[in-house]
């Protein structure tokens, strides 16, 4: 009879030390390697339309890309008091495009359908201010 007690006894403290250790041990919740929650988008919207800086008597870029055969938008952002323009011609030299002459603010030229092609754009005013145009 003492032995059937003590072994009881035995049982429910193994059973307790069990316990213990199942529920101090790992404790790997599922809700520990929850996805990271979704990241801001990181990409500013597209921004449709080309924008081309004018500082310091320079076009922030020399070569610019525009859809063949639709009208497209260049966006002049003159960062100076220097008026500056885009104006734009063919490969043959017609001047296919003039924008408006600005200082000091952005202005946004509404260029029409181009063909395909090679185009040269530039400043009216500052004849050395150029760069390559591709529709394509
Ligand atoms: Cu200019």
């Amino acid at each position: 009879m003492k032995r059937l007690v003590l072994s009881l006894a035995l049982v429910a403290l193994a059973a307790i030390t069990a316990a213990c250790s199942g529920a101090g041990g790992s404790t790997s919740s599922p809700a520990a390697s929850a996805p990271a929650a979704s990241a801001p988008a990181a990409s500013a919207p597209a921004g449709d339309g080309i924008v081309v800086v004018a500082k310091d008597l320079k076009f922030s870029t020399a070569s610019i890309t525009a859809p063949a055969d639709e009208a497209f938008q260049i966006v002049l952002d003159n960062q100076e008091a220097a008026p500056h323009n885009i104006a734009i011609k063919d490969g043959t030299g017609a001047v296919v495009f003039k924008g408006e002459i600005v200082t000091s603010t952005k202005v946004t030229n509404e260029v029409p359908a181009l063909a395909a092609g090679a185009y040269e754009f530039w400043c009216e005013v500052h004849p050395d201010m150029k760069g390559t145009l591709t529709a394509g």
